[in-house]
């Protein structure tokens, strides 16, 4: 039978698959669907499924209940050349009901239809509440033992090397929203360490917008859509999210964030994390330190324009999903160091005179510096969307011996919620055996049947103490590593609905971040505000938060106000003293380029001559080159990535000009109206946009030969970041070492200081 020798038949369809497209137009940039070209004809001699593309991983395969099975993940999906129904037996046709003669009707009795169409039917599952937009990657996690001194977390320990499941998400847009929208980035990690799962469940910023998880459902409210016509989708640039947070001042420093360069970011790649609340970790003896989480990026904290993320929320809604795919595709493996912060476990909970407990605060860096303990490396891409990044299911409370939870009042509610949204998201109390959420630990519960139950439990005893299965399941004491829960003391205190009075203070830190922003990024957030102000149709919730903005910086306020054409109010709070933490500003720094994306524009008419040597030396700097020419295709034997038609600026990190190609013949605004600008130009009016967008998101452009009169024609010859030279090589060392500072910041003067 043939499909059972599947490896031998699917490696020569893929030869023959390979040879019928040609080299030519084999794309060699990441991103093609399918782990081998389609032939022109509908394939139809049998054989095995096709093997996953090479940068894709899938879950672990381990029994429901953590053991390892040695089944290879490949052998995970669909077997078998032939279409069958669910229950395996093989199906003739499934083009067409069974009907009672051709033309109708259809019979009840089609069990295939049935199952086809029922099945179908069932196939979504809720989104998420919150973080619904998602992309997930696998990985590994490689500890330095630099924890291994407060914590007796076993894969903190030297060398120890953990699996992990990442997954990035918005937070208030739907499913199927745009990447790029103004959000704050979830950055979940799920940890299958051999004590247990351990969840990491992060955001891209420090701090939240509440201190106490009961007033959770009262900021998604204020951020989601409005009840009555669902709009606006995924943005926090409407009234019910600044009356709320307007109101509700504890929420400022999370908002000022979000109007930051933080809240668009470049990538997933370019996104700090941060665990937020402080845990406490517990070493062998039983003490105990208080930490903060963070995820350092290897390529730095990059953003956006406002104006990109606009452009690209039409162009490329899925932006940083591609970005993340073609990362791992192209082998520019996204990498992170994490660090923890580590503070003295004191009665009263607090550093430096900051609330450990508050979650509205961060500590900052320069007085409590950020300590690496290990590695984050994600390189294979899921197989399966829904079976990974949709079911895999996060968890505050999933925590290994050696790491613990706090009082923080945000932490405590969150323990709650995790499991409980699950229930109904994922049907059921057993979505823990869900491949991807299954632990890489002994599981030895004693938790039984509902919904979807994978296990098949022997013994007939899953209660405690037994005698009828020997005893067994055992509690474990501290030498066979069990999590302990710490005996943290409580103090003597009445039963209140209320908070400290440390959790008083709204702007301190949100003039601290304020403070610390270079001049071009405190423009950035002026506009962010004017932008999400000026989109709000009452006056009263405008001038509500130009209050706030007064209690926290009078430029700020001003400036926002003279934005709105509103008056700009007093403060009513004293200004915080506060100490600027540079560790918080994104720019003045240099960075690896890995993965950036590097437009060439080139003329099939003019000389490519440097233009193989450039694309070769592009992907050597482990960068991805694509040719943006006059049509599709090839040109001069290069394979055409973009045309003038379907490019745009925004999807290139940095544009490289090898010639001057003349207006082609779809340069017509009839036909695209991109090309409207053409004026007298020699040169496709596309191209003199692609320039001059390049040019106001500071992005750094090339060009030689022929290229410079683009530069010429588009007037940004000899301006910053505008290089020009003799040769491709030359022009490109130039642009790579420009790019190391992600922007040219220096072409826009600020106007604040
Ligand atoms: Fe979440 N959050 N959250 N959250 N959260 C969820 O869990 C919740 C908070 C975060 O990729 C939900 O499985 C409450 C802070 C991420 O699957 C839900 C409170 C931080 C993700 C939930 C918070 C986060 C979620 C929705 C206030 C950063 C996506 C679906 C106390 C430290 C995980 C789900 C993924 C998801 C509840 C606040 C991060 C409803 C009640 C603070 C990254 O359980």
């Amino acid at each position: 039978m043939e499909s059972s020798k599947p490896t031998q038949i699917v490696k020569g369809v893929v030869e023959a698959a390979v040879e019928k497209v040609g080299d030519a137009l084999t794309p060699d940039v990441p991103g093609a669907p399918g782990s081998a070209p389609p032939p022109l004809k509908e394939p139809t001699t049998p054989h095995g499924p096709l093997p996953p593309k090479d940068e894709q991983g899938a879950p672990d395969t381990r029994t429901p209940t953590g053991a390892e099975t040695g089944v290879p993940k490949i052998a995970k999906g669909q077997q078998g050349a032939y279409l069958t129904t669910a229950n395996g037996a093989r199906l003739r046709d499934t083009d067409h009901s069974l009907k009672a003669g051709p033309r109708g009707p259809v019979l009840l009795q089609d069990h295939h239809l049935r199952e086809k169409i029922t099945h179908f039917d069932h196939e979504r599952i809720p989104e998420r509440v919150v973080h619904a937009r998602g992309a997930g990657a696998h990985g590994t996690f490689v500890a330095y033992g630099t924890a291994e001194e407060v914590t007796r977390a076993g894969f903190l320990k030297k060398g120890r090397e953990t699996p992990v499941f990442v997954r990035f998400s918005t937070v208030l847009g739907s499913r199927g929203s745009a990447d790029t929208v103004r959000d704050t980035r979830g950055f979940a990690t799920k940890f299958y360490t051999d004590e247990g799962t351990f969840d990491l469940v992060a955001n891209n910023i420090p701090v939240f917008f509440i201190q106490d998880a009961i007033k959770f459902p009262d900021v998604i409210h204020a951020g989601k859509p409005h009840p009555d016509r669902e709009i606006p989708q995924a943005q926090s640039a409407h009234d019910t999210f600044w009356d709320f947070v307007s109101l509700h001042t504890e929420a400022q420093h999370h908002t000022m964030w979000n109007m930051s360069d933080r809240g668009i970011p470049r990538s997933y790649r370019t996104m700090e994390g941060f665990g937020v609340h402080t845990f406490r970790m517990v070493d062998e003896a039983g003490a105990t330190v208080l930490v903060k989480f963070h995820w350092k990026p290897k390529l730095g904290v990059h953003s956006l324009t406002w104006e990109e993320a606009q452009l690209i929320g039409g162009i490329d809604p899925d932006y940083h999903r591609r970005d993340l795919y073609d990362a791992i595709e192209a082998g520019a493996f996204p990498e992170w160091e994490l660090g923890i912060q580590v503070f003295p476990d004191t009665p009263e909970e607090t550093f430096a005179g900051i609330d450990l407990l508050d979650p509205t605060k961060i500590v900052p860096e320069e007085l409590a510096p950020v300590q690496p303990i290990g590695k984050l490396t994600l390189n294979k891409t899921p197989r399966n969307f829904f079976a990974e990044t949709e079911q895999v299911a996060f968890h505050v409370g999933h925590l290994p011996p050696g790491i613990d939870v706090t009082n923080d009042p945000l932490l405590q509610g969150r323990l709650f919620s995790y499991v409980d949204t699950q229930l109904t998201r994922l049907g059921g109390p057993n979505f823990t055996q869900i491949p991807i959420n299954r632990p890489h630990a002994d599981v030895n519960d004693m938790l039984r049947d509902g919904f979807h139950q994978h296990a098949v439990h022997a013994g007939v005893a899953p209660y405690r103490p037994n005698s009828l299965d020997g005893g067994n399941p055992f509690p474990a004491g501290d030498r066979e590593h069990a999590f302990v829960d710490t005996p943290v003391t409580v103090a003597e205190a009445p039963k209140v609905r209320a908070a400290p009075a440390s959790f008083d203070d709204h702007y301190s830190q949100v003039r601290l971040f304020w403070q610390s922003m270079s001049p071009v990024e405190k423009e950035h957030i002026i506009r962010a505000y004017t932008f999400e102000l000026g989109k709000c149709y009452h006056q009263a919730i405008k001038d509500r938060q130009l209050q706030c903005l007064a209690n926290v910086d009078p430029v700020l306020c001003e400036q926002v106000a003279i934005g709105l054409g509103l008056p700009v109010p007093q403060p009513t709070v004293p200004f915080a003293d506060v100490q600027p933490s540079p560790a918080l500003s994104q720019v003045g720094r240099e960075w690896p380029a890995d993965g950036r994306m590097v437009g060439i524009v080139v003329d099939a008419q003019g000389d490519m001559n440097d233009v193989h040597e450039v694309r070769r030396a592009v992907f050597a700097a482990g960068m991805v080159p694509l040719l943006i020419a006059a049509h599709g295709g090839t040109v001069d034997g290069l394979p055409v990535q973009r045309t003038f038609a379907t490019g745009r600026s925004v999807e290139f990190d940095a544009v490289l000009l090898a010639g001057a190609p003349a207006p082609a013949p779809d340069a017509l605004p009839a036909r695209d109206a991109k090309a409207g600008a053409a004026g007298s130009s020699t040169v496709d009016p596309r191209v003199l946009l692609l320039v001059e967008e390049a040019w106001r998101h500071a992005k750094v452009i090339g060009a030689w030969g022929a290229g410079a009169e683009v530069l010429n024609q588009a007037g940004v010859t000899g301006t910053p970041g505008v290089v020009t030279g003799g040769s491709g090589a030359e022009v490109l060392t130039e642009v790579q070492r420009l790019m190391a500072a992600h922007r040219v910041w220096e072409r826009f003067p600020a106007s604040v200081a």
